[in-house]
């Protein structure tokens, strides 16, 4: 063959190859100009925390056994692996933060709107269009502002929802030492209990209230503090921090993202849409949304609405204008919209190489700095729009809550009129695409079971689904795309095991064909997992979001943990990042470990220098919280292993 398979993707193979004849750099080429990667850094035994370094521990256990301060292999991987999780926990939880501060803004707009005589009901109810942003679901708004415990009867959708962003803006910064309340608001009381004694259990009864995260910040910052130079030196404190930062993240950061943005933008409801490049339309001008706010996409996909533009791109010659998501705000508006998804992680070049793409507008996280080098090769206009994420050689057109229609619609302007800029001789659009259900929000999945879990759970206990796996995560180009998402899908399926999943895997899973209820009739699904889809008329994987959405997750396994009186690692549960590749994704393996739900993992993370850190992550965590990590590249073997802790759970609950 004249090229690497590079993915099983047809799409990406086919758009890879026309890069490679193009003599266009794509991120395999780069993989591969870093071989061999730096040893000491793939076993996480590399220190760079002070100016006395960068130190490194000879893994073979000759000399140095020690950095230049005295830390040993053990110490420095611990370190290393709690900053990884940090990151991913603040990038999460910085986006939550955003979100609420919309919510704050809108809610405070419609205030000062009122005050200066506008329309009132309209703004008590924020349900103005002189807002820039509305609360399309005030239902789910009351719902999360009675679990918080505040007092809903007589006041307004505006007054509650600042109440509410108002509670979420406190958990980051709060100072004292109670749990975060909103992890109090949606933990059941015996997962609560484990976050309580961990670390008794782990012999630190120092930590008071044990994992429990105080403040979302703060936990994020102490693990700076933490692993500064001479600061905590023990693997076990070092970890439990660590685990107590995911669960900010999990139960703080992401949860409020989730929740604050379906008040403001709908809870998802169950809907068809499409996925993969062949939704890009060659006679539209195409714009991409790539990153993972859906603060700037959902603006986005109302201003390409706007008639006004769509007669400018149909003046330009085009048909109108098509809007398609990319990574996780790809997710947030299919989930919400329908609107199709062009892709995952590894697919973003891709779609520049089809040079059918007027703009590919980006916000923040898992955009790679390539698609700029990649769109100089086109027409393709890059636009960033986060003050927080600037792309050189991009367009920076920043964004502003405040101004967000206005904003919006000079970014759909951008792209528009960058239209009559397309070589049509140069546009090759793959024509796959894909259909599948997506929207199982909590919600959605309660409405369809009939209000209730009780059909899932009793699928469970009589067998014909032996338990529930939740698939997360990225691609990783050291992974041919998307293999090993597939791959741990079927051999799952075919055990009866019901799937739920975000992120990435989402994507994938959505790309084969998943996510249609068909897919129960092939040889991937078993009998019981079959008969159990069929009956309800639900594929046998269910697509709950983008990676914050993760805990929907949580969500849904709480409330199973509830029916049945047991802390969240007793049910029959796991959970996989087949193709991890972010730190926000250890950061998720982690708070899924945490909460109970041991976790595979298809890379081996940067922890191999460490055998104390290992054993903990491995094995010692199962009595710490009941759960523990997987490490398993061969996809099979991690089905496997993931099926029999699953047949484990249940022999435990007698099932
Ligand atoms: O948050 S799955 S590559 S896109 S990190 Fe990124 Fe990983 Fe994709 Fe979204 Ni999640």
């Amino acid at each position: 063959k004249k090229y690497k398979e590079v993915s099983i993707d047809s799409t990406t193979q086919q758009m890879y190859e026309r890069a490679q004849e193009m003599g266009i750099e794509t991120v395999w080429e780069r993989l591969e100009k870093q071989q061999p990667q730096c040893g000491y850094g793939l076993l996480g035994v590399c220190c760079r925390n002070c100016m006395m370094g960068p130190c490194r521990i000879n893994p073979f256990g000759g000399e140095p056994t020690r950095g230049v301060c005295g830390a040993d292999a053990d110490t420095i991987v611990a370190r290393n692996l709690l900053r990884m999780i940090a990151a991913g926990a603040a990038a999460h939880s910085d986006h939550g933060r955003h979100v609420a501060l919309t919510l704050l803004i809108a809610a405070e707009m419609a205030e000062k709107f009122k005050k200066e005589g506008k329309p009132v009901l309209e703004l008590d109810n924020m349900a103005s269009n002189t807002l820039p942003y509305q609360v399309r679901d005030a239902e789910k708004l009351k719902a999360v502002a009675e679990r918080l415990g505040i007092e809903t009867e007589g006041k307004t959708i505006r007054e509650l929802a600042k109440e509410v962003a108002e509670v979420a803006l406190h958990d980051f910064g709060k100072q004292d030492e109670e749990a975060l309340r909103f992890l109090k608001a949606y933990l059941n009381p015996k997962t609560y209990e484990v976050f309580e004694t961990a670390a008794a259990k782990a012999g630190m009864p120092w930590f008071e209230n044990g994992i429990l995260p105080r403040g979302i910040d703060r936990e994020i910052v102490e693990s700076l503090h933490r692993t500064h130079i001479g600061t905590d030196h023990d693997p076990v404190s070092i970890l439990l921090h660590g685990l107590k930062t995911s669960l900010g993240d999990a139960w703080g950061g992401s949860l409020i993202a989730t929740e604050l943005q379906d008040i403001l933008f709908g809870t998802p409801q169950v809907i068809k849409a499409e996925a993969n490049l062949g939704v890009l339309k060659e006679d539209y001008v195409n714009i991409v949304v790539h990153g993972h706010e859906p603060v700037l996409s959902e603006k986005i996909v109302e201003a390409a609405q706007d008639p006004e533009l769509i007669e400018l791109a149909q003046k330009y010659g085009a048909k109108g204008i098509n809007v398609v998501g990319m990574c996780c705000t790809g997710l947030e508006v299919l989930m919400r919209h329908g609107i199709p998804i062009a892709g995952n992680f590894l697919q973003q070049e891709m779609a520049i190489v089809t040079g059918a793409v007027e703009a590919m507008v980006v916000d923040v996280q898992c955009i790679m700095p390539a698609t700029v080098d990649v769109a100089r090769c086109f027409h393709t206009k890059i636009i960033d729009t986060s003050p927080l994420a600037t792309f050189p050689g991009a367009i920076h057109i920043k964004f502003d809550e405040r101004r967000a229609d206005e904003i919006a619609k000079e970014i759909v302007r951008t792209a528009v009129e960058n239209f009559p800029n397309r070589s049509k001789k140069r546009v090759e659009i793959p024509k796959e695409k894909m259909a599948g259900y997506v929207g199982f929000s909590v919600e959605a999945i309660l409405k369809h079971f009939g209000g209730n879990l009780k059909p899932i759970e009793e699928a469970i206990v009589e067998g014909k689904i032996k338990g529930v796996a939740g698939l997360v995560g990225c691609n990783n180009p050291k992974i041919k795309q998307d293999h090993n998402h597939i791959k741990i899908a079927n051999e799952l399926m075919k055990r009866d095991v019901l799937l739920i999943g975000t992120g990435c895997w989402a994507t994938a899973a959505m790309k084969y064909g998943i996510f249609l209820p068909e897919y129960a009739d092939t040889d991937n699904v078993g009998p019981g997992l079959r008969e159990f889809a069929k009956e309800w008329g639900i594929p046998p994987a269910l697509n709950m979001g983008s990676c914050v959405d993760c805990t929907r997750m949580l969500v849904l396994a709480d409330l199973i943990a509830r029916d049945l009186n047991v802390p969240i690692s007793a049910l029959p549960v796991v959970g996989s990042a087949p193709e991890a590749m972010t730190e926000k994704a250890v950061s998720i393996g982690t708070y899924f470990v945490a909460s109970g739900i041991t976790t595979h993992l298809g890379i081996v993370p940067p922890v191999l220098g460490g055998p104390k850190v290992v054993k903990i992550l491995t094995q010692d965590l199962y009595d710490i919280v009941g759960a523990a990590f997987i490490v398993e590249p061969d996809p099979y073997k991690a089905a496997r292993l993931m099926y029999d802790h699953i047949m484990k759970k249940r022999k435990e609950l007698g099932i």
